[in-house]
């Protein structure tokens, strides 16, 4: 019997040529007005309104260029703003950072808030933190947050801090007051630094009908660039506001915003508060 000899792309969908002919009209868009322009042939006819964010080193480092959204498939998302991250005797104060670092995030992400609340721009918090009882907590990552933290790791409490480390439950596990979710805003807890893999976060941003990701919070260059990365994979297209990120090392943190910017945006783009706010308000959302 002769074995049929079976070609990979006998076994495709197919569509190679009209996707690709929506990628020559994008790209026509794009040198004729410099926007990654909402592509309505995938997403429909936009559900609230189009606007326009600037946004920088793009597509080369010194080039300007504009990213279109929907607003009501965009999701502003605020990344770990919680005690343990930002504040006195919390996770990343017992590893010794300097916590004006991750601070400087808070007042930025306000004034992002304070734009987008009462504006069909959802809003989604993250919060990192286990279980109490450990089930969901790595054994390497409890490890090496006691190591790093001199005695004290996930999962217990340091001498004058509000709680155990990283525990669900606990202040200092919780989000901050000056960020604090509203009603209707969406809080997602994740165990890990990522939350495709470790949460529902997934399921909630595409059951919102979510294509656009507008990203703060910290850190920028774990739990902010995991998420992005994540993200960006799924096809989210995602802006992180520069100055509404923050890490525990001010050398990581511009990596991280540079190496998003590599490759055309290889993990999406950066723009900041002001910019975002500015681009909210001209498109007179509320
Ligand atoms: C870290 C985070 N840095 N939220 N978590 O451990 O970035």
């Amino acid at each position: 019997m002769t074995k049929k000899v079976r070609k990979y792309e006998e076994f495709l969908v197919g569509g190679r040529e009209e996707f690709l002919k929506r990628v020559e009209e994008g790209y026509r868009i794009f040198q004729e007005t410099r926007t990654y322009a909402y592509p309505t042939w995938q997403y429909g006819e936009p559900k609230g309104k189009l606007f326009k964010v600037e946004v920088e080193d793009s597509p080369r480092f010194g080039e300007t260029a504009y990213v279109e959204l929907d607003s009501a498939r965009t999701a502003f998302v605020a990344i770990d703003m919680q005690t343990d991250f930002c504040g006195k005797n919390g996770y990343v104060d017992v590893m010794g950072y300097d916590l004006s670092l991750t601070a400087a995030a808070i007042k930025p992400i306000k004034n992002v808030l304070d734009a987008v609340r009462g504006t069909d721009i959802k809003v989604f918090h993250t919060r990192e933190g286990h279980e109490p009882d450990l089930s969901d907590a790595p054994y390497n990552k409890v490890l090496r947050s006691k190591i790093i933290g001199d005695g004290v790791g996930i999962g217990e409490k340091p001498e004058g801090g509000l709680g155990r480390l990283l525990t669900r439950g606990e202040e200092n596990w919780d989000i901050i007051d000056e960020l604090y979710p509203i009603p209707g805003e969406v809080v997602i807890d994740k165990a890990g630094k990522g939350a495709f893999t470790t949460s529902n976060m997934h399921l909630m941003l595409k059951n919102a009908g979510i294509t656009h990701l507008v990203i703060t919070g910290i850190t920028t260059d774990v739990c902010v660039h995991t998420i992005m990365r994540e993200a960006n994979d799924f096809g989210y297209w995602c802006i992180v506001l520069k100055d509404c990120v923050g890490a525990t090392d001010y050398g990581n943190h511009e990596a991280a915003l540079k190496s998003i910017k590599m490759q055309g945006g290889v993990f999406g783009n950066v723009s900041d508060s002001e910019r975002f706010i500015k681009a909210v308000k001209e498109a007179g959302l509320k």
